[in-house]
């Protein structure tokens, strides 16, 4: 089984989260993803939920949009930790998504990233971290990662200033 999950409350999400398996994959995990919704397929988010520790995932990363409840619903009905992607909304720009995904109360946690791509980028990322600390080379490929981002600003740096 692999070891990340990745939902998503529609079809119309996939490519923002699709930032989240791209993010896995350079970083060497294993990931699946399915869309289940909270509203539209209640009972089969209740099902996933309550079986996604025995069938073996680590992580869960949830996105939704709009009235995003389908992170803390999840999170709900397992103890594995759950990160939540504030999909962007045509409506209201993705505040609503990230304001129903962040706003849990005590007692049961969702992680938030983001609203939108750079938030599934980063909850893939969080993941690879939480799969990393039982696994060297997730781990070694987390630091690989972070090496190349530096040089590549600082390489950056170089070409706007040359003469500085
Ligand atoms: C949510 O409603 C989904 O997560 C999606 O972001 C939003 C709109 O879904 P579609 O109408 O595009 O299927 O359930």
């Amino acid at each position: 089984m692999p070891n990340v999950v990745i939902v998503m409350g529609s079809k119309s999400d996939w490519p923002t989260m699709q930032n989240a398996a791209l993010m896995l994959e350079k970083l060497g995990v294993s990931y699946t993803a399915k869309v289940i919704s909270a509203h539209r397929t209640p009972n089969l988010l209740t099902d996933f939920s309550e079986q996604a520790a025995s069938q073996g995932y680590q992580v869960i990363i949830g996105g939704a949009g709009g009235a995003a409840h389908l992170p803390g619903m999840i999170a709900a009905h397992t103890h594995l930790p759950v990160f939540g992607v504030p999909v962007r909304s045509s409506q209201l720009n993705g505040i609503d998504s990230l304001l129903s995904i962040v706003q849990m109360p005590k007692g049961v946690a969702v992680g938030t990233l983001a609203i939108g791509e750079a938030g599934a980028a980063n909850a893939g990322l969080l993941a690879a971290q939480v799969i990393g600390l039982q696994n060297p080379d997730v781990q070694q490929a987390i630091k690989d990662f972070r090496a190349e981002q530096t040089a590549t600003v600082l390489a950056q740096d170089e070409l706007i200033l040359p003469s500085l």
